[in-house]
């Protein structure tokens, strides 16, 4: 039974348009959709909505939209700010792509590929490669994290230092908006200077103006040659002057320069199984670097051990280990991957997903443990991230048998301290993860003024009930958490 019901014409409605696989109203099918991964969130819903093509979607957003009835849109469910969880008053319907799995066709000549929302990225990444090419977003969530979702929340993860964020690699766009009017903007054209780029307003709006339910995606040539290695360094300084060695030599063949710190990486090598250090010494911290070229037989092995040879000597690295095998290859990545895994088994841990200028990269590190170490005595920091383009995920793991709740209680003390850091250093308090119910409260403060308002607007204008993905993005009002944007002039 669900918890809390439709009004019957609705829930007639909709079983008819999606029949029974496409819509669930026993909790036992619809909680997994009300939690999220780190089960930090736990919302209740009147149904979950599981259309399989965008007419079925559109149809029964229109019919929500009728009876004013709120919708979460929901991807692969891995969210880590809440942005896809629905708020605890139960009136809401979740709207997952899960079942709009088609990779529709995959076009050799402008390197494309036109998806459906909910292709799991890994799904879609193996669709490209088996025709030669690569989907140039690699995220630790992609076995689970979908088309849809990467794009309303423009995901970033290990490659955006060489192709930019899923914002760059969308070329094309089809969104059902709030009232149900389906938006089509599938025109796959590098030069379109038609008036407003609408799909730029749909990628990161993390579903607040809509469903995202198809896309074209640019693709690029597969690396037919790649060198991975991981490198033992002294702190983030050395792993940016270690960046720039490899970027002074050729920018063009960096396709990942993520960084680590010892203290999360000595949690992935205890916590995860299978994970394992191939260096003779645990490091302060590690860069892992990747070079990639769709060029067989390149010289990126002369390239990787020239620079690491220089800074092996130099004392910038102080041990290093190369991939000889795809094997190898695959277990340094998973030394990098595991990290919110291995986070999450420590016990609570708080999230920072910042961005700072890359100079400023080692004072926020230093900074930023200070005021958290001064805040709780044996807290655990746990930075790592894509220092290659500037995104640290400052992380904070409880002190080891500290009371998860406690520590918990402090979140916003962490957040605080570390987004007054950030933001002297010209930075963002939200990089690749999105806004969405956690962080709400930071924005009045950052992104207020004539940002915050413009944004009201847009979001009045598409959604004028709130109706779409609510509470997400703008902070709430004081005790509705529904009507929670003011009416501006027209
Ligand atoms: C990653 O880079 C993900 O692995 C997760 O963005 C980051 O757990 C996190 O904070
Ligand atoms: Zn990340």
């Amino acid at each position: 039974m669900p918890e809390t019901a439709l009004p019957a014409p609705l829930h007639d409605a909709l079983l008819a348009l999606l029949g029974p696989a496409g819509f669930l109203t026993d909790t036992t099918d619809t909680s997994p959709f009300c939690t999220d991964w780190r089960a930090l969130y736990h919302g209740r819903c009147a149904a979950v909505l599981r259309p399989a093509t965008t007419e079925e979607c559109a149809q029964a957003v229109a019919l929500c939209h009728d009876h004013g009835v709120p919708m979460v849109p929901q991807g692969g469910n891995t969210s880590m700010v809440g942005g896809a969880t629905p708020d605890g008053s139960g009136r809401s319907v979740v709207v997952s792509t899960t079942r709009m799995r088609r990779v529709i066709a995959i076009e050799h000549t402008d390197l494309t590929m036109t998806v459906e929302a909910g292709v799991t990225l890994k799904a879609a990444q193996d669709a490209a490669a088996a025709e030669g090419l690569l989907l140039p977003l690699s995220i630790s969530s992609e076995g689970s994290a979908d088309i849809g979702g990467i794009l309303s929340t423009n995901a970033g993860g290990n490659n955006t230092v060489r192709y930019g964020n899923a914002r760059e690699l969308a070329l094309g766009l089809e969104a059902v908006l709030p009232d149900g009017t389906v938006l089509d903007l599938m025109r796959r054209l590098r030069k379109d200077n038609t008036g407003y780029a609408l799909r730029q307003l749909l990628i990161g709006a993390e579903g607040t103006l809509g469903i995202i339910t198809r896309a074209i995606i640019q693709l690029q040539p597969a690396p037919r040659a790649r060198e991975t290695a991981l490198c033992a360094v002294a702190d983030a300084k050395a792993a940016l002057d270690l960046f720039a060695a490899f970027r002074r030599e050729d920018p063009s063949a960096i396709q990942a320069f993520e960084f680590m710190s010892g203290v999360s990486m000595a949690l992935v090598n205890t916590l995860v199984e299978g994970a394992s250090l191939p260096l003779e010494q645990p490091a302060p911290a590690y860069a892992l670097v990747e070079l990639a070229s769709p060029r067989a037989g390149s010289s990126l092995r002369d390239l990787m051990e020239d620079v690491l040879g220089q800074a092996l000597e130099s004392g910038l690295v102080s041990d290093a280990v190369l991939a000889e095998s795809e094997t190898q290859r695959l277990e340094l990545w998973k030394l990098r991957e595991e990290h919110a895994e291995a986070q999450k088994r420590a016990g609570a841990s708080v999230k920072n997903d910042v961005s700072v200028p890359l100079p400023a990269i080692p004072t926020l590190i230093a900074e930023a443990t200070k005021a958290c170490e001064a805040l709780i005595p044996g807290i655990r920091v746990a930075p790592f991230g894509h220092i290659g383009d500037g995104n640290i995920h400052f992380n904070l793991v409880q002190p080891e048998g500290a009371n998860p709740e406690t520590f918990l209680a402090r979140d916003h003390d962490i957040m605080d301290a570390v987004a007054a850091i950030v933001r002297r250093l010209d930075g963002s308090f939200s990089a690749e993860h999105g806004v969405g119910q956690l962080k709400t409260y930071l924005m009045p403060s950052w992104r207020g003024g004539a940002e915050l308002t413009t944004m009201h607007r847009i979001k009045n204008a598409m959604d004028p009930t709130n109706l779409m993905n609510p509470g997400k993005i703008f902070p709430p009002d004081r005790g509705t958490g529904h009507k929670i944007l003011p009416k501006l002039p027209t």
